[in-house]
């Protein structure tokens, strides 16, 4: 046995737990003049850069800087804005009801908000979405009606999946908003199939696909982006890195780099962005669409962020980091970055913000109300039970009619 070698295990940790004082200023966050910008059709090896920096817009002082400026009309930052807050209200509201016992679950998005609204902008209606359950931005910025969320988390007679899901694990297929899976990261692969098929089939509609680093883990992603990379497939991979996976530090999946170094591996262009400026995500995305539609294949993409709430109803975030974390978050808050970013630019005031909220809080008491009317939670009415053996087969089998007949008895 020799007494010179000593193997050493590094067991990840988080960079700050509960009672410490969280000082992120490790993070080398470049600034947006620093962060050159290639033709959308680049050689993934000439931009590998890309994946150890980070895509940012918005400065330090909000003012919008550099390349990436993808320089929207002001009409569509404040569109961007408005369905950002309702994100933020929504969810609000929807935690509040499940504190009163009228939803059993819920999962916010509080911090995160940009990503999604800022994706639904940049892609198009006729391109299909594969989410996780923190993308509720998605449909909020798509035009899912109120109402039919909240009775999709209520589980009444008007969820259009009867009842069977989790709250939260929306599904809507007019949106082309593919049903949110409870098992972590299958959606990758779908995505990757869906986008393979869209092209075999010679259209122009691409796939976006989301996953959370936690997720990240599981082979699942790699048997996408290894197949995304083979065919060269139409579609957007998004990693969201919010530094959690429920109590599980970033650290444990990532393995001491960036999480967008994963694609170089399997040569795809990899950048890693801002995920709480809603423009530096929004320049990203539609660069990626934009080479995804000319031919150019897969990008995968790393939404740096920070998931400012407990990671469900059913969490307590202060038992594993310092309470209030979030607020010493170098990339801030995406709905308070954009508002300041237009009063700055005299497009919009703290009025006109709470006048906004006013009236967003309106509508939702209004949705609610007119949700509830479809059933309650305690109340119903519900699906009824038996409708569980419908819509699995196209022709139910004799065993299953069997079931249902004694359920009926
Ligand atoms: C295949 C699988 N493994 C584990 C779980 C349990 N689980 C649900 S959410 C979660 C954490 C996921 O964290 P992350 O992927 O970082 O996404 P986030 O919730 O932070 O958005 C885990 C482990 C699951 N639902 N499915």
């Amino acid at each position: 046995m020799s007494a010179r070698y000593h193997s050493k295990l590094r067991i990840p940790e988080a960079p700050f737990r509960p009672r410490e004082n969280p000082d992120y200023s490790f993070l080398h966050l470049p600034s947006p003049e620093d962060v050159a910008k290639p033709d959308c059709m680049a050689d993934a090896d000439t931009i590998r850069q890309l994946a150890f920096s980070m895509v940012r817009v918005l400065d330090d002082d909000q003012n919008a800087k550099g390349a990436w400026d993808p320089q929207l009309p002001v009409s569509e930052l404040l569109e961007g804005l408005r369905i950002m807050t309702l994100t933020r209200l929504y969810d609000d509201r929807l935690f509040r009801m499940q504190r009163q016992g009228k939803l059993s679950f819920y999962v916010k998005c509080t911090g995160e908000e940009a990503i999604a609204v800022a994706q639904a902008m940049a892609l198009r209606s006729g391109d299909m979405l594969f989410p996780t359950y923190r993308q509720q931005g998605l449909l909020l910025a798509r035009g899912r009606e109120l109402v039919d969320m909240m009775c999709n988390c209520i589980s009444n007679s008007r969820d259009n999946q009867k009842g069977r899901q989790l709250p939260s694990l929306y599904s809507w297929k007019e949106g082309n908003f593919f049903s949110v899976s409870g098992n972590l990261a299958t959606q990758f692969s779908q995505a990757v199939g869906w986008a393979m098929a869209s092209a075999y089939k010679g259209e122009d509609h691409i796939a976006s696909a989301w996953v959370g680093e936690g997720s990240s883990a599981e082979a699942d992603v790699y048997h996408a982006l290894l197949f995304a990379s083979a065919y060269q497939a139409p579609v957007l991979l998004n990693l969201v890195n919010n530094q959690w996976a429920i109590s599980t530090p970033q650290t444990v999946a990532c393995g001491g780099t960036t999480f967008a170094v994963r694609g170089l591996g399997f040569n795809l262009p990899s950048i890693r962005v801002d995920g709480n400026d809603l423009l530096a995500v929004y320049a990203v995305t539609r660069w990626a669409a934009e080479r995804a539609r000319l031919g150019g294949g897969p990008t995968f993409i790393e939404l740096f962020t920070y998931r400012a709430e407990g990671h469900s109803t059913s969490d307590d975030p202060d038992a594993y980091r310092p309470k209030d974390e979030w607020h010493s978050w170098p990339l801030g808050d995406p709905v308070a970055r954009l508002k300041t970013h237009l009063i700055q630019r005299q497009q919009w005031s703290d009025e006109k913000q709470e006048e906004l909220e006013y009236t967003l809080t309106e509508e939702l008491t209004e949705a609610w109300g007119e949700a509830e009317s479809y059933g309650s939670l305690q109340d119903g009415p519900h699906w009824p039970l038996s409708s569980m053996f419908d819509d699995v087969f196209k022709e139910m089998p004799a065993h299953l009619r069997r079931q249902r007949h004694q359920m009926e008895m």
